[in-house]
């Protein structure tokens, strides 16, 4: 089934989702995040109760957290027809090299990762830099939920609910200079609680780094993320706060930041550093230019398994391609991959 995109502007799914799966929601909600986030429930529904089903409520929610909670435009922008991936999936198939290699690592280590307090540096061309205790850094913003598809490098891919906010709101409060031309975001570096920093896993030169060209971090499809499937972000992917650029591969989405810079020159990229014929800056989802080592026509949607493997056209952009083509008119997509 090959499913279009839908436009920001008619991307509500409360018109086509039984109320029974409305409901089902507002039990989960009810039950697992308190009174709270009901109140803020406008009455649209998500697209699969059983993909909320199993989702752990989250073992500390801080206070900052579950106050936003209550004001969330739930379903912001979603993905018609294709089904919500299982929390358990998008929380133990991971990618957080700090925490290991494997893609099991991340849950089993992330757990001991400290993310109260956090505080986050702003810092290089604006006009209002600064180092924010997290809750506020957050307090400004709006939360939305956004599902999006996530489609890793590695030809994998999920549909996860987020819950955030577009970064060009930040992007407008602190105000940048003419001189910033990208962002570069940068991930904690904890050598106590971060196996994947200590061990002998020495190819990458920490810390993480991932960067945007400002007009595509003020897209509004682009996210900072502080939420998940109705609840606070797991450890594992990402927590506290995470990027989201969900037309580009995964691994664009640094996780656990805590310095945002803005910055002249391109930024020096993690894996377009370990490998700069195999990933580059821009990393656009793109079904016409293979990775060297394997095609990018196809995707494996999780679950999958040896029977059901889940095999689905790659779109452009990963499906987003009505709302991002612009930004790279005239530019060769196969040399700027
Ligand atoms: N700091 C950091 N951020 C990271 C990574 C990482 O190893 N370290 N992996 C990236 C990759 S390759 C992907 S596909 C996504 C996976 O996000 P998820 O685990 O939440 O699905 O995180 C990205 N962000
Ligand atoms: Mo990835």
């Amino acid at each position: 089934m090959l499913i279009k995109s839908s436009r920001l502007s008619d991307c509500h799914e409360s018109d086509v989702t039984p109320e029974a799966i409305y409901l089902s929601r507002r039990r989960f909600m009810a039950g697992s995040l308190a009174g709270a986030a009901l109140a803020g429930l406008p009455g649209l529904g998500l697209a699969d109760p059983a993909r909320y089903a199993d989702v752990d409520a989250a073992s500390a929610v801080p206070e900052w957290f579950s106050d936003k909670l209550s004001s969330v435009r739930w379903d912001a922008v979603t993905v018609k027809g294709e089904a919500i991936t299982p929390f358990k999936d998008a929380t133990h198939y991971n990618n957080f090299y700090e925490f290991g290699p494997d893609k099991g690592d991340p849950a089993s280590n992330a757990g001991a990762l400290k993310t109260e307090p956090w505080s986050v540096v702003i810092d290089g061309e604006v006009g209002k830099p600064g180092k924010y205790a997290l809750e506020d850094f957050i307090k400004p913003y709006q939360l939305e939920e956004r599902i999006y598809r996530l489609r890793c490098v590695e030809a994998w891919s999920m549909v996860i609910p987020w819950i955030g906010f577009p970064i060009s709101e930040l992007i407008k409060r602190v105000e940048p200079t003419g001189s910033a031309k990208y962002l570069r975001f940068e991930t904690l570096v904890d050598h106590e609680h971060m196996p994947g920093v200590q061990s002998n896993f020495a190819l990458i030169d920490w810390p993480y780094v991932e960067g945007l060209r400002m007009d595509e971090a003020m897209h509004p499809l682009a996210i900072l993320v502080v939420g998940m499937y109705g609840r606070i972000l797991a450890n594992q992917n990402g927590a506290p706060l995470r990027l989201v650029v969900p037309w580009k591969y995964g691994f664009k989405g640094a996780k656990s930041i805590v310095r945002i810079s803005f910055v002249a020159e391109q930024p020096k990229t993690t894996w377009q550093s370990l490998a700069p014929d195999e990933y580059g800056f821009y990393a656009n989802v793109n079904p016409s230019v293979d990775h060297p080592r394997w095609t990018q026509a196809h995707e494996r949607r999780l679950p999958s398994g040896l029977f059901s493997p889940n095999i689905r056209p790659t779109l452009m952009f990963n499906g987003y391609a009505e709302e991002v083509a612009s930004l790279y008119a005239g530019m060769d997509l196969r040399k700027n991959y």
